[in-house]
């Protein structure tokens, strides 16, 4: 399907708001104002690609940490972003439970996941089996980093719904590391793509910093899902531009060269090319974007920094039915 202007140059807001809102909660974290970051940055092109080719409101997304621009598209606002980073009332995946960037979007359909990497999967699979008992068209976009397609899950999940044709799709965000571990220890094939084979599946892999590119290949797969024909895995080959999180010092694995030779294919960079070169954007149009996206991110950690934490009292609150008594 061609994107309209208005839909690319959406996309690529969206992808802008991202990046800023992340570079924002880095500062934060350096400031002391919050315990922990972990980030999408590098990764917003495969991001906005897959989770525009979904319909919104009937598809489902089970994402994993760094998903921050899926879930802004998906309608998490970035105040409800920088109340989940600062833990306080209002925060929309746990009630402030839940580490930072472990999503969850109830009113949009976003399934929340576990701390343990790919036990996101088998729950993707879960949800597709009972969109197909129900008899609906509903698909659901799983994404996973590529170090974590080497856990058991991972397979027992994608063996399921190839075996039973579900409407899932497989994304995995390749962006060469798992924390410390490069994909050359982590798995013998070139691509996780290529497990697919093996399980009986088509593997697609993809440029995960092209972002109209990406949407293709995963409108594809949503399209195949939809009128049966089953799951997919699709490998979004992109870069981690960041350390793993804000514990993690990256200099002691890969070279600063290295780094800086990804930020040329940084996809904000190449998106913004893009729609210059196609016409759709202007420098003048971008520069109001930037403007646009700092009020946004200086509103939201105005009103984050402003709102509660959660009482003391209501730490037990939905846990247990009844009021507990606190020591
Ligand atoms: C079962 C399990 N083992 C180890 C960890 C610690 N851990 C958190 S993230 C991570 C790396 C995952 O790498 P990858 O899947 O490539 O995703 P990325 O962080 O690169 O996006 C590890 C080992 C964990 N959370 N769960
Ligand atoms: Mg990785």
């Amino acid at each position: 399907m061609t994107l309209s202007t208005e839909k690319k140059k959406e996309m690529f807001w969206m992808m802008l708001l991202s990046r800023r809102l992340d570079e924002r909660a880095w500062v934060l974290h350096r400031q002391g104002k919050i315990a922990f970051h972990i980030s999408g940055i590098g990764q917003e092109a495969a991001q906005i690609g897959a989770v525009y080719a979904l319909t919104q409101g009937k598809d489902w997304l089970v994402p994993y940490y760094r998903d921050l621009a899926m879930l802004l598209a998906m309608g998490m606002t970035p105040t409800e972003f920088v109340i989940s980073l600062m833990g306080k009332v209002g925060e929309p995946s746990s009630g402030a439970r839940q580490m930072p960037s472990h999503f969850g979007l109830r009113r949009a359909r976003v399934v929340s996941h576990s701390a343990p990497v790919a036990t996101q999967s088998p729950h993707a699979s879960g949800i597709a089996l009972g969109i197909r008992m129900d008899r609906k068209d509903e698909v659901v976009l799983t994404t996973i980093g590529e170090g974590s397609t080497s856990q058991g899950e991972w397979y027992e999940a994608v063996n399921f719904a190839a075996v039973h044709s579900l409407p899932v799709i497989f994304l995995v965000e390749n962006n060469e590391y798992a924390i410390s571990v490069p994909q050359e220890k982590q798995m013998a094939v070139k691509s996780s793509a290529d497990k697919a084979c093996g399980l009986g599946l088509p593997g697609i892999q993809v440029d995960g910093t092209q972002v109209f590119e990406v949407y293709e290949a995963v409108l594809e797969a949503v399209e195949r899902a939809r009128k049966g024909a089953g799951a997919t895995v699709i490998e979004a080959k992109m870069y981690r531009l960041t350390p793993h999180s804000s514990d993690d010092d990256d200099r002691s694995y890969r070279s600063r060269e290295e780094v800086e030779a990804h930020k040329k294919k940084d996809p904000i960079l190449l998106a913004k090319n893009q729609l210059i070169v196609e016409g759709l954007l202007t420098e003048a149009e971008y520069e109001k974007l930037e403007e646009k996206a700092r009020a946004e991110v200086d509103e939201s950690v105005r009103i984050a920094t402003e709102a509660p934490y959660p009482r003391g009292e209501d730490a037990a609150n939905p846990v247990y039915a009844e009021e507990v008594q606190h020591v």
